[in-house]
C-alpha cells in the first residue's frame, strides 16, 4: 500500500466550524465526462425593466410602489416569512412534539437601480453602499429587542430558486438564533475558551502560510476555498482582524469588503462566462445583547455548478443519507478559480 496522500485517496474532511465531515473522492475527479459542457447564450437585459417588482417607480405585487431610488433601496418582504405578530408560546410533549412560536422581520435589498447588472459588474463605490446598507440594518433591525440574530443573504440565479434577475438580496431577523450560525456559535465558543483568539483568526494565518486555497486577497479580507469545502465551488470571504459583525468595520474596511466581493464574483462569472449563480450569506455575531469576542465575521459562498454552465451538483442520495461528497478537491478548484482573469469576461 502506498502512504495516504489527499490527492488521489478517499478521504474525510472535517468541518471546524460546524463539527461535520464532508467526504472527498478525488479518484472520481479522473472519471471520464461525456456529457454536456455547452456555454449558455444569455439574454441581454434592459437597464430598466416595466415588469420587473424590484425597478425603481414599478408596482410590486403586494401593491406598493417603489421610490424612484438611485442607489441602494430596501423594503419589508411583501411575503414575509416571518414577522411581529406571533404571539410568544410554545409546545413541548415528552420532548417529542415540539414547538415554539417564532417572531422576526423579513426585508429585501435592492443592490442598484440597473436591473441589468450583477455585483460583478459594479463599481466598488457602488457595491461600497450595498456593504453600508448591510451594516445600518444590522444595527436597526439587531437593536430590537425581539430580534436576536440577523441572517442577510444573497440568492443569485434561477437555479437557486431566486425569483428575478434585478440584483437584490434578503435579510431575516428573528428571535432565535438559526441552526447554522448557532453550530458554528458552539464551536467558535469553544475554540475561544482554550485558545483566547478566533478559530477563523488561527484558521485564516495557517491558510496565508500554505497558499493552497487562497483566491484573492487584500488589505482586510481574504477570499478562500476552505479545507472543509462541500459544494464544487465553494468559498469563503474572511476578516483578517477579527471583527464580530458588521457593527465594527470602519470605512476603510467596509470599501476593502466590497472589493472582494465583486473581485471574487467577477472569478465565479469568469468560470463558466456565465453569471454565475449561488447562494450566499454573512455570518456573524447574534444580536443578544450579550459580549461575543469568539465570533469572527465572515461570508459563504455555496455555488451549485459542477462542470459546466449547465450541469449542476445534486446533494442526493449518500449526501441526504449519510454526508456531503464531492469529487475534485478543494485545491484543484481554487487552482481554478485562481487562473481565471481578474478582469470580467463581459469588459
Ligand atoms: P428571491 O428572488 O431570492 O426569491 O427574493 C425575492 C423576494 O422578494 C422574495 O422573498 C419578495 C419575495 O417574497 N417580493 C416582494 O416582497 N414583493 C414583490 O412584489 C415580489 C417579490
Ligand atoms: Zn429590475
Amino acid at each position: 500500500m502506498s502512504e495516504f496522500n489527499m490527492e488521489d485517496h478517499p478521504h474525510r474532511r472535517y468541518n471546524p466550524l460546524t463539527g461535520e465531515w464532508v467526504l472527498v473522492s478525488p479518484h472520481r475527479a479522473k472519471r471520464p465526462w461525456q456529457g454536456q459542457v455547452e456555454k449558455v447564450s444569455e439574454e441581454k437585459r434592459p437597464e430598466h425593466d416595466p415588469e420587473c417588482y424590484l425597478c425603481p417607480g414599478n408596482d410590486r405585487i403586494g401593491g406598493e410602489k417603489n421610490p424612484n431610488y438611485d442607489e441602494t433601496y430596501v423594503f419589508t418582504n411583501d411575503f414575509a416569512a416571518l414577522n411581529l405578530d406571533a404571539p410568544k408560546g410554545g409546545v413541548n410533549e415528552d420532548d417529542l412534539f415540539r414547538a415554539e412560536s417564532e417572531q422576526g422581520i423579513c426585508r429585501v435589498i435592492c443592490f442598484s437601480p440597473r436591473h441589468d447588472l450583477t455585483i460583478p459588474q459594479m463599481e466598488v463605490a457602488v457595491v461600497k453602499k450595498v456593504v453600508d446598507l448591510w451594516q445600518e440594518q444590522y444595527a436597526e433591525l439587531g437593536s430590537r429587542e425581539e430580534i436576536n440574530y440577523v441572517q442577510i443573504f444573497e440568492n443569485k440565479g434561477s437555479v437557486m430558486g431566486c425569483s428575478n434577475p434585478h440584483p437584490h438580496g434578503q435579510i431575516w431577523a428573528q428571535s432565535s438564533v438559526p441552526d447554522e450560525p448557532a453550530k458554528e456559535s458552539l464551536r467558535l465558543k469553544a475554540y475561544y475558551d482554550k485558545h483566547g483568539k478566533t478559530l477563523l483568526e488561527d484558521y485564516l494565518a495557517k491558510e496565508l502560510d500554505k497558499q493552497e486555497r487562497i483566491l484573492v486577497e487584500n488589505e482586510h479580507f481574504v477570499a478562500l476555498v476552505p479545507y472543509w469545502a462541500t459544494w464544487p465551488f465553494e468559498s469563503m470571504i474572511i476578516s483578517k482582524r477579527a471583527i464580530q459583525h458588521l457593527g465594527q468595520m470602519n470605512e476603510e474596511e467596509k470599501e476593502a469588503f466590497a472589493a472582494i466581493y465583486r473581485d471574487l464574483t467577477i472569478r465565479y462569472d469568469n468560470l463558466f462566462e456565465i453569471s454565475f449563480p449561488y447562494s450566499a450569506g454573512i455570518h456573524q455575531a447574534p444580536t443578544d445583547g450579550e459580549e461575543h469576542p469568539e465570533w469572527h465575521l465572515h461570508m459563504h459562498f455555496y455555488p451549485p455548478l459542477l462542470r459546466s454552465a449547465t450541469v449542476k451538483k445534486f446533494m442526493v442520495g449518500y449526501e441526504m443519507l449519510g454526508n456531503p461528497q464531492r469529487d475534485i478537491t478543494p485545491e484543484t478548484s481554487a487552482e481554478r478559480l485562481r487562473r481565471l482573469p481578474k478582469k470580467h469576461y463581459k469588459g
